[in-house]
């Protein structure tokens, strides 16, 4: 079924609850290339320990991360959808990529700067190698697009370095992807009270983010207290961050352009276009939200799904190491 087909590979971290960001810059887009692409979504939670998780809620996390991909659209049926650590092959590539990565390449990376500053008690080798391990998830596919947020640039860019530079020592072994990043202004939803800031699932402030799950009265109220200016009018001009953020929301969600935006609300205050926003966000989220209770509660079907995911994925996932593992020198007895 799946032969022939050009692939696409992307995935979430289970590091929390997922954000409106995730949502729009992301999962949102992930549906759209089941027909064409054979389709790889996977649960990355082996980069979700490069910070301190909770073991229990790491575990719990993964499932429901899981459960909202399926209720964003993502037909199990029609891509392979999976765990990360349940498919050895991303640890095991992620090591030999790591021997053709560069110390100065990986120390440019603005994520591990930002997360460095925000984990300085545990700066740790793995938050160093997070792109390195990024870069194994999407080449042991031969991916050829990866949907992202805009903030995932960076770490494209390098996964297309580190496959390059693999291919001019030992032939064409990689696929080099290209990033597919929405062209809008929601691949890179900001923070609700630092609209210079992108809006994080890990972000301590709920008030900053909006979750998926958030019920309708939640979102209202966070949307109704985002940080804005002192001006009154709907516009996207300089200096408004908060205002264009909630523009790129509302126009993210109802496919309105700013001009078409700016008109709606042209001698309405920001309290009428915060309500506005805020309700189009629930709206949009809840049939979402129902999906994801009745999927979240039937646990035995979520692991078959990962079961079957795992499966699939690490078929394609050997023959990319097996030739990797070739090319590099190691032997190939059996291995435990
Ligand atoms: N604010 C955002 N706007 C648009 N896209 C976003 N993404 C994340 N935040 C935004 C996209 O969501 C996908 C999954 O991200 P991830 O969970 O793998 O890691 P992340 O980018 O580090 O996301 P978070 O929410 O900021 O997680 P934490 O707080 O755990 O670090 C990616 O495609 C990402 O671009």
């Amino acid at each position: 079924m799946y032969q022939d087909k050009k692939v696409v590979f992307s995935g979430v971290q289970p590091s929390g609850v997922l954000t409106l960001g995730n949502y729009l810059g992301a999962i949102r887009n992930f549906p759209k290339f089941s027909e064409e692409y054979r389709c790889y979504y996977c649960v990355v939670d082996e980069h979700a320990i490069t910070v301190r998780q909770n073991p229990a809620d790491l575990r719990r996390r993964t499932y429901e991360t899981l459960a909202l991909y399926i209720a964003c659209g993502l037909d199990p049926e029609k891509n392979v959808i999976y765990v990360q650590s349940h498919v050895s092959a991303h640890a095991e590539l992620g090591w030999i990529l790591d021997c053709y990565t560069m110390f100065g390449e990986l120390s440019r990376m603005t994520q591990f700067k930002d997360k460095s500053k925000k984990n300085a008690d545990n700066v740790n080798a793995g938050l160093f190698t997070y792109p390195t391990l990024m870069a194994a998830d999407i080449l042991l596919y031969q991916t050829e697009l990866v949907p992202v947020g805009d903030d995932q640039k960076q770490h494209l860019e390098i996964t297309r370095d580190i496959a390059g530079r693999f291919n001019s020592i030992y032939g064409d072994v990689f696929v080099i992807p290209e990033p597919f990043i929405s062209k809008t202004p929601s691949a890179r939803i900001m923070s609700l009270a630092e609209p210079t800031k992108k809006m994080s699932k890990s972000d301590e402030n709920e008030n900053a983010i909006v979750r998926i799950l958030d019920p309708k009265d939640v979102i209202i109220r966070k949307f109704k207290r985002a940080v804005t200016d002192s001006d009154t009018v709907v516009c996207a001009a300089e200096g408004k961050d908060g205002i264009i953020n909630l523009m790129s929301i509302y126009g993210a969600l109802t496919g309105k352009s700013f001009p078409e935006i700016e008109q709606e609300f042209a001698g309405k205050g920001y309290g009428d276009f915060k309500l506005a926003v805020g309700e189009t966000c629930a709206d949009v989220l809840a049939p979402i939200q129902t999906e994801y209770a009745r999927l979240v509660a039937d646990k035995k079907y979520l692991e078959e799904v990962m079961a079957n995911g795992a499966r699939e994925a690490a078929k394609s996932a050997m023959k990319t190491l097996s030739k990797v593992r070739r090319k590099v020198g190691f032997t190939d007895l059996p291995r435990y």
